[in-house]
């Protein structure tokens, strides 16, 4: 049977002035399921094609978004998968992802910045490896490009998720932080040192929550929340699918630190350059595509 779904004749009543306050207090906030069995079996199965290589539209090398990985056993990183994968594109742009981000975010409209499929090894019970660990980062630390800081990730859990098998973490309240320096440290895998780091330039405790999820929940973090996760422990691997989220009027701030997306604007980007078009779509209000 299929588990119950939050759809979008639930925003309002669900995603209300309450839980919108305690977003800006805490810097995320977890969703009810958002996704039903039979679309995480289809998330899940996507997962399996992008990595044996098995695209619906276009193939990475075409666009310079080939996977990151780090050795055979470790994290694995796509970039843009909406790009190649036809299951992975209904679920990032999904209206109802959309509907949420815009009350979070408190926008009339919101685009996909760009989407990850995270795939996290499962290394058992065996000795201790960090080959899985996404380190402490704020999202926006890669994101300075944008013209604002309120964006927010939608990350989507392929199957019940905790600590165990390696589920994300978030620093409560950070986003209050600012922007902190060198924290564009996603592929730096030693969880301690960066704590140690962070937290002596933090303006509060460093409060370190798990997002333990049901398969097909999602939590929505800030783009200045520091976040990372730890190894997985279990034998499975750890799936999600990452919607990062901006609001319809983000435009390009020339002159920042590059982010691969930017080749996107064409050769003759300008500061004030709208993000728009097919590159960044828009989820909310719904557009017909
Ligand atoms: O998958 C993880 O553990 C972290 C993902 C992440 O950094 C993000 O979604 O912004």
């Amino acid at each position: 049977m299929s588990n119950t779904v939050m759809t979008l004749a639930d925003v309002d009543r669900i995603v209300t002035d309450a839980v919108v306050a305690e977003y800006w207090e805490r810097g995320y906030w977890i969703s009810p399921p958002l996704f039903d069995d039979a679309e995480i079996e289809r998330l899940r199965a996507a997962h399996e094609r992008l990595w044996a290589g098995e695209y619906d539209f276009h193939t990475p090398s075409q666009y310079g978004i080939a996977p990151v990985t780090h050795g055979s056993n470790a994290l694995r990183q796509q970039c843009n998968a909406f790009w190649l994968n036809a299951a992975i594109r209904e679920a990032v742009l999904s209206p109802l992802l959309g509907a949420i981000a815009a009350r979070l975010m408190r926008v009339d409209s919101v685009r996909l910045w760009h989407d990850q499929a995270i795939y996290k090894p499962g290394t058992g019970e065996g000795p201790t490896t960090d080959a899985g660990n996404v380190g402490w980062h704020q999202d926006y630390g890669f994101w300075t490009s944008a013209s604002t800081t309120n964006m927010c990730t939608a990350w989507v859990a392929l199957q019940d998720t905790d600590l165990h098998n390696g589920g994300m973490r978030t620093i409560v309240g950070s986003h209050k932080w600012g922007l902190v320096e060198g924290s564009d440290s996603f592929f730096d895998q030693d969880l301690e040192a960066l704590a140690q780091k962070f937290a002596a330039q933090g303006g509060s405790p460093w409060l370190d929550e798990p997002c333990i999820l049901k398969a097909g929940q999602a939590s929505f973090h800030h783009a200045l929340t520091f976040h990372g996760s730890g190894p997985n422990r279990s034998s499975e691997p750890r799936l999600s699918v990452v919607s990062h989220l901006m609001p319809g009027d983000t435009t390009f701030r020339a002159g920042r630190p590059w982010h691969p997306n930017n080749t996107l604007l064409g050769p003759n980007a300008y500061d004030g350059q709208p993000y728009s078009g097919d590159f960044w779509p828009q989820l909310w209000p719904v557009v017909s595509r």
